[in-house]
């Protein structure tokens, strides 16, 4: 099934710099930037620069060098946070929502990185 994406959503408009973000780490492919509504001590996004709408799009169309960049900026920004355990932090979740019965909000592919405190199971 093709995966329709619409460049309207505010992922997009963030990346074209129509609306602002202070962005916490950028590489050639990939955008990282705190969440507008944090519901831990640290939330940060983490998007891909391309046009995909959800993770199954992102590894179905991406290239194999901006699924790489992606998933190791993933690790890097764990690690610049102080989250992962590799740099000294207790963990952290990483949640992606993808299609309508996740709950999916913005319709371009994005991880949300949690941690900075203690979470508890996932409940729902
Ligand atoms: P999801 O439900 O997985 O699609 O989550 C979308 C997230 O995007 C949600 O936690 C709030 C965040 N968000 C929505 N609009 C903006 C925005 O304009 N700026 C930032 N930084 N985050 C946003």
């Amino acid at each position: 099934m093709p995966y329709a994406y619409d460049d309207q959503n505010v992922f997009a408009k963030i990346l074209r710099q129509e609306i602002p973000v202070s962005p916490i780490f950028e590489s050639d492919h990939t955008l990282a930037f705190p969440d507008i509504s944090p519901q831990k001590a640290t939330h940060v996004l983490v998007i891909p620069k391309g046009a995909y709408r959800c993770f199954d799009h992102f590894v179905q169309a991406a290239s194999d060098a901006e699924q790489l960049d992606f998933f190791k900026s993933v690790a890097q920004i764990a690690k610049q946070l102080g989250v992962s355990e590799a740099s000294g932090g207790n963990g952290y979740r990483l949640i992606t929502n993808s299609g309508p019965d996740s709950h999916q909000e913005v319709p371009h592919f994005h991880i949300h990185l949690l941690g900075g405190e203690p979470i508890g199971p996932l409940t729902s």
